[in-house]
């Protein structure tokens, strides 16, 4: 029975609890690769990928894309899956499959859409009722501040200033919804941000420049710093904080020492630039130079905000060599042979165990939770009222046993996430690339559930890998 007084957050779980009761049944499987009573089991999207642009301010990703003249596919985020109003078609498919966690993102755009100060209220009152919703279908809400997705007003992170807006907007989101919910995310992939965005020249805003990387990398910090700051200062205590750290480990399969410092130095940018600092550790060492121009008194404190969690997404490693053309000094060469693929990235379940040891090591072995992993994979089309797609249940399994070998040595792995609920606008790939559970019927958008959400759903039961 939920204890009174009654939340808003404790009655609505209440309701779903009531709800849901018939449809999730007690497995006492003996199988010992299970995980502890309160393992967190979600699935992921984010706004930029799901939501439709009707009702928010431009993006610096709505400009991006229609620049470039569309994602490879030759679509943009113009529709996406217009999860904004189809939410509930998909939570209901969640609760019945048995997930217990939503891991989505707030549109800053929505929030405020032309300029900074009060925020927008339709956009407010939609993650309002969507975070009620989530609760009343059984899903613990776990918002991702921002994935990517800025407002043109905002400007970008050649600023350092941008790191006082985003600390207002942060402010703004935790009020609304920090009786809510009790796991944050800040940034997604925020090293992502200054290397794809201001260096390489591929993701928004497309500047192509190792200084404007370097600038960016900064700030990127800095907001990152101040955000969960102002997150912390407006939410109860129990509230924990972190960010989804994107864990890539780089390799030189070539072996000459000219591709191994180009790996290491594209190494150190990706995987420790960002969570580093944050936890008090500094920049490493072959990153310094970059950043340093752009360091002022007391920024390196106001970064190390010391997160209350690890969150990592794991994909697979990357294989590059050194490439002088290119700002970030590499580019990608083929993966070895041995590795199996998916659609888009190696097949990599060793690595997984490997980077969930080291984060525990390099961390001080924090609280984990595994906030992004996923498959695009060849898949059948929809035939009555299924998607089969055996082969993304064969990987989901590895990379779960991958963490739970983790786990087994020591690892505090507190919750898996998969990556996605459904199908979505996958950046500049475009919609040919399906991770999701839940396929999207084009142009219908009608959501149909896969057989890797229900098997999803038979390892939440189990509470560890079926
Ligand atoms: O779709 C992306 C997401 O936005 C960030 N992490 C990786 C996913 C798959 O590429």
């Amino acid at each position: 029975m939920p204890s009174f007084p009654l939340s808003r957050r404790t009655f609505l779980q209440s309701i779903s609890a009531a709800a849901a009761a018939p449809l999730v049944p007690r497995f006492a499987w003996a199988d010992n690769l299970t995980f502890a009573q309160d393992f967190l089991w979600g699935v992921a999207g984010s706004a930029g990928e799901t939501e439709s642009r009707a009702n928010r301010g431009r993006s610096n990703w709505d400009v991006f894309i229609d620049n470039v003249g569309g994602s490879k596919d030759g679509t943009t985020n113009v529709r996406n899956t217009e999860f904004e109003t189809r939410y509930l078609d998909e939570f209901k498919l969640l609760q019945a499959a048995g997930v217990k966690a939503f891991r989505f993102s707030f549109a800053w755009p929505r929030i405020q859409p032309e300029t900074a100060g009060a925020p927008n209220a339709r956009g407010m009152d939609h993650y309002d009722r969507m975070i009620d919703a989530m609760l009343e279908h059984g899903l613990e809400p776990i918002p991702t501040l921002f994935h990517w997705d800025m407002p043109l007003w905002a400007g970008d992170f050649l600023d350092r200033d941008v790191s006082r807006k985003m600390a207002d907007y942060a402010e703004i989101m935790a009020r609304l919804v920090g009786d809510r919910a009790n796991t944050w995310l800040l940034f997604n992939e925020p090293g992502v941000i200054p290397i794809f965005g201001y260096g390489q020249g591929v993701f928004a805003p497309g500047y192509r420049s190792r200084r404007y990387m370097g600038a960016a990398l900064h700030h990127v910090n800095l907001a990152h710093g101040r955000a969960l700051a102002a997150i912390r200062a407006n939410t109860h205590s129990g509230t924990r904080i972190s960010s989804a750290f994107n864990i890539m480990p780089f390799e030189a399969p070539s072996g000459t020492a000219e591709d191994r410092q180009a790996a290491s130095l594209v190494d150190a940018l990706w995987n420790d630039a960002v969570p580093r600092p944050a936890y008090g550790l500094g920049y490493p060492e072959l990153v310094q130079p970059l950043v340093e121009p752009y360091i002022q008194n007391g920024d390196m404190e106001a970064i190390a905000v010391k997160p209350d969690f690890f969150g990592l997404n794991f994909y697979s490693r990357s294989f590059v060599k050194a490439d002088p053309e290119s700002p970030l000094g590499i580019t990608l060469v083929e993966p070895p042979a041995e590795l199996a693929r998916t659609e888009e990235l190696p097949y990599d379940p060793d690595t997984y165990t490997k980077v969930l040891l080291k984060a525990h090591q390099d961390y001080g072995a924090p609280d984990i939770i595994a906030t992004e992993f996923g498959f695009p994979v060849a898949e059948a089309a929809p035939k009555d009222g299924w998607v089969e797609d055996p082969l993304r249940i064969q990987y989901m399994q590895g990379y779960m046993r991958a963490a739970h070998a983790a786990y087994q040595q020591g690892v505090k792995l507190k919750g898996m996430i998969y990556w996605s609920s459904t199908d979505n606008w996958e950046w500049v790939l475009g919609l040919q690339k399906r991770f999701g559970l839940i396929h999207i019927d084009q142009p219908s958008l009608t959501r149909i559930p896969k057989r890797s959400l229900e098997y999803f759903g038979k390892c939440i039961r189990l509470n560890g890998v079926a």
